[in-house]
């Protein structure tokens, strides 16, 4: 594989008039290869456009979709119960329900919930002789990539940020970056070669990101 370019985009979160203003700026094509760090649903107003557009695009073979933690929440919420649906609806979930409701079938549905059960969590690469591992949240630090738990890979915060020491440069997002520094809606890369690419696509002033990994240029939506 000998890709142009190595694109990652960070939370969407139902923001698909972000969503497409990031991905018109980035003439996106077969020479490049894509990775989506996931929670593509809840909060926003178009929830249903952004997982559709998800499921679309990653029927390409240079793109990857990986889970995020709402698609989790969603998850469980039809399929498996327990605290993790509990929490789905105050977390957001609720909007992304009522589009559902509004606008899907049981087959379409199932279609969204296979599409979902079917993410992987994370995606390693090995570019240049650099690891990097694509992953919506984080890592366990002191760890093996093998041995990560699901619960970790999609929910961890500050002990990932605070305790990661590998070597592998880790592109994530799940934590928006204002929440890690004031008003900054913009990348952050960490000390410990931690990128944190969600930048609060579903606040006021929030934006979706995306970077290419090989050059470190980055794209923001409007
Ligand atoms: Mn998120």
């Amino acid at each position: 594989m000998n890709y142009r370019r190595i694109l990652a985009i960070g939370d969407i979160h139902g923001r698909f008039d972000r969503l497409s203003s990031v991905f018109n700026k980035i003439n996106f094509s077969s020479k490049d290869f894509l990775i989506l760090l996931g929670d593509y649903v809840d909060r926003g107003n178009e929830n249903l456009h952004c997982l559709q557009w998800a499921m679309r695009i990653s029927k390409l073979p240079n793109v990857v979709a990986l889970r995020g933690n709402h698609e989790q929440m969603m998850l469980y919420y039809y399929l498996l119960g327990g605290t993790q649906a509990a929490i789905w609806l105050p977390n957001g979930g609720d909007r992304t329900k009522a589009e559902l409701d509004k606008w899907c079938n049981e087959e379409e549905l199932n279609r969204a919930l296979r599409f979902i059960n079917d993410r992987p969590l994370y995606h390693k690469m090995t570019i240049g002789g650099e690891d990097y591992i694509f992953v919506h949240a984080g890592l366990k630090p002191n760890k093996p990539l093998e041995e990560q738990d699901e619960e970790s890979l999609l929910w961890i915060r500050e002990e990932f940020y605070n305790g990661y020491r590998g070597s592998a440069n880790i592109i994530c997002g799940h934590t928006p970056t204002p929440f890690i520094e004031r008003n900054r809606y913009y990348p952050i890369r960490l000390w410990n070669k931690i990128t944190l690419l969600d930048t609060g696509s579903f606040m006021r002033d929030g934006k979706i990101s995306c970077m290419d990994i090989l050059s470190g240029t980055i794209w923001q939506s409007d």
